[in-house]
């Protein structure tokens, strides 16, 4: 695992939104999204603390194509707090497409943190939701906890890795993202501008030997 650190009690590993609608076959899926899961379950082995997000939308999510009439799924529009990709419908609450991938196999997970379940805001990070003020919880989680050093894992790397380990880092926790346990979907050059991100922003990228 990721051999420079040593993992410690105060490592958590954060695996972003691993689940069926973000796999081949689901509503949005992530090229490659199933291929990540066997690699997360041997990090997780390593790591004392894991926690889990669940992408958990209701139908009348403002980020859903279908609830802008005539607009394309992998448009952008504007909304409330900004900027705003329209989605497929993905990751509905209660339903298969919002399970963990059956491949996943993480028992030890001690906290699961849903989110986008708010119909008015989307929310891509772990930390805030979309509006970029509204916290989820889990920064005083970790601080209760003293999980001071989270590493990233999931899908997708150009959406909800890229935004929850920004946050992470402007809430004051080291961040590292590892790419290998990561698949992207790169829409509109947002892969290059997630690279970009982590430079000017102090996440640093591992690759795992
Ligand atoms: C995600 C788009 C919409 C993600 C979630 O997990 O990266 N992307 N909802
Ligand atoms: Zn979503």
């Amino acid at each position: 695992m990721p051999k420079p650190f040593e993992i410690d009690d105060h490592d958590v590993l954060v695996i972003i939104d691993p689940q069926v609608d973000f796999c081949p076959g689901g509503a949005l899926a992530v090229p490659g999204g199933d291929e990540v899961m066997p690699l997360i379950n041997r990090i997780a082995h390593d790591f004392r603390h894991v926690v889990i997000t669940q992408d958990w939308h209701p139908l009348t999510q403002v980020s859903f194509a279908s609830n802008h009439s005539g607009a394309a799924p992998f448009s952008t529009t504007t909304v409330g707090y900004g900027e705003q990709v329209l989605w497929p419908d993905h990751c509905v609450q209660g339903t298969p497409g919002a399970e963990f991938h059956p491949a996943l196999h993480v028992p030890k997970a001690e906290l699961i943190i849903r989110k986008g379940y708010n119909p008015g805001v989307d929310s891509y990070s772990a930390f805030f939701e979309n509006d970029k003020v509204t916290a989820t919880g889990l920064a005083g989680y970790l601080r209760e906890r003293n999980l001071r050093r989270c590493w990233f894992v999931g899908l997708a790397l150009d959406f909800c890795v890229r935004f929850s380990a920004e946050d992470a880092v402007a809430e004051g926790f080291e961040a590292h993202v590892l790419p290998q346990a990561c698949r992207a979907i790169d829409l509109n050059g947002s892969l290059a501008a997630t690279w970009e991100s982590f430079r000017n922003l102090g996440v640093s990228t591992l690759e795992l030997s």
